[in-house]
């Protein structure tokens, strides 16, 4: 029946390649986004989720930290920065970074993701000393740190080479890189909306560059706001190059825009529509990356657990603060139990499998029991939290 919707969605050819593992072409990408059936989509996107990962979906015990919201760059997407000069602007300091990371030591957390602004006033040792003190208060944890575009202020500060810097942070505790700063590969959109901001090249040199000193990285788009169809292709094509080269790349998370707060809020932003098929392109586009996420504080937990089922095999995980986008009710809280998690993929008819920042597996803790089966959740462990 199947095969049948396929052929109607103008998507037979992409089918026979995906069934055969050929790499598409940018071209196919762009049939990808044009077709009006999203079902069947994610349907050839499901195939190599479930090829690549069987039933798993990734969660992970994480604790997000903004060490500075001050920053230079002044995107217009973004309603996280505060310039240099506004009242509301704030650095942590080493300490309270560590007050933070002991504030939640009754979790076992096994990821601290910790980006922050472009903030010309921070010296080098600052960088080294939040590491330090991170590892302090938890020295098992793994430390996901500073997109590519702090790199670049990183290494300004240092007035080292990208290489001998990465390898300082390195050294200090750093484990891996997350994915953002990447935003569109489109110099349109980058004079558009980041300007001050350095460009895709050089987005995608300092990835090389993490990825050849040892340390692997995640990838982002994001996507709903003026962007392009064919820059988002391109965008694909770009680090699925790079990919070949280093396999540097974990994961792959396109970012749903938030509107709210930010410069061009008159904006629509994308729809569920929109997310569930950004990801499905994602999994059929970047055939050699691991894993895609479906972010659930962006994309939200109702449409993170159709996701699973439409190419993303992770949605990230307890979060506890987030400050890039808030909740309207609950601001900068906003967490998922272990409990929650486990039942959200559980009920979503995946395992839930729980990982650290690197994707080693910590555990796989229950047969998923998809509440239309089973509705007594009760053998669910309970929260931890
Ligand atoms: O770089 C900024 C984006 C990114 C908004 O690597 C916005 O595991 C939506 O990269 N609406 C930071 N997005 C977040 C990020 C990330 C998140 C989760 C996991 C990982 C990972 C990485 O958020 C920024 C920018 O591209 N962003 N403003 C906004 N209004």
């Amino acid at each position: 029946m199947f095969e049948r919707i396929i052929n109607s969605a103008g998507l037979a050819d992409i089918y026979q390649k995906v069934l055969a593992g050929v790499r598409l072409t940018a071209d196919d990408g762009l049939k990808l986004y044009g077709t009006a059936n999203l079902p069947a989509l994610g349907y050839l996107a499901n195939i190599v989720r479930e090829r690549l990962h069987g039933q798993s979906a990734f969660f992970v015990r994480n604790q997000h930290i903004n060490y500075t919201n001050i920053c230079n760059k002044g995107c217009l997407f973004c309603s996280f920065y505060a310039l240099p000069k506004d009242v509301d602007g704030y650095v942590l300091s080493p300490e309270q970074v560590q007050e933070k990371v002991r504030a939640y030591s009754h979790i076992p957390v096994t990821e601290i993701h910790m980006v922050g602004g472009v903030n010309p006033k921070l010296p080098f040792s600052y960088y080294l000393d939040l590491i330090k003190a991170i590892k302090e208060a938890r020295p098992d944890v793994s430390l996901k740190a500073f997109t590519m575009i702090e790199l670049e202020q990183i290494r300004r500060v240092a007035k080292k080479p990208m290489d001998e810097t990465l390898l300082d942070l390195k050294n200090a505790g750093i484990d891996a890189i997350p994915g953002g700063g990447a935003e569109v590969f489109s110099e349109r959109v980058h004079e558009e909306l980041f300007q001050a901001k350095s460009d895709s090249d050089k987005w995608l040199e300092t990835a090389r560059t993490a990825h050849q000193v040892g340390l692997p990285s995640n990838a982002t788009m994001l996507y709903g706001h003026v962007e392009q169809t064919e820059e988002k292709v391109y965008h694909y094509v770009k680090l699925r190059e790079l990919q070949d080269e280093t396999q540097g790349f974990l994961a792959f998370i396109p970012l749903s825009w938030h509107p709210e707060k930010t410069a061009i809020s008159e904006l629509p932003g994308p729809t569920g529509q929109m997310d569930l098929r950004e990801v499905a392109v994602a999994r059929l586009m970047l055939d050699n990356v691991p894993h895609i996420k479906s972010f659930w504080i962006m994309n939200s937990p109702a449409v993170t657990q159709v996701a699973l089922w439409y190419g993303a095999d992770d949605m990230d995980g307890s979060v506890l603060e987030y400050e890039i986008t808030r909740d309207p009710e609950t601001d900068r809280m906003q967490s998922l139990t272990h409990a929650q998690m486990l039942d959200m993929i559980a009920e979503a008819g995946r395992q839930p499998v729980e990982r650290d920042a690197l994707y080693r597996v910590i555990e796989s803790p229950i047969p998923s029991i998809p509440h239309y089966m089973d509705t007594a959740c009760d053998s669910i462990e309970p929260a931890l939290a």
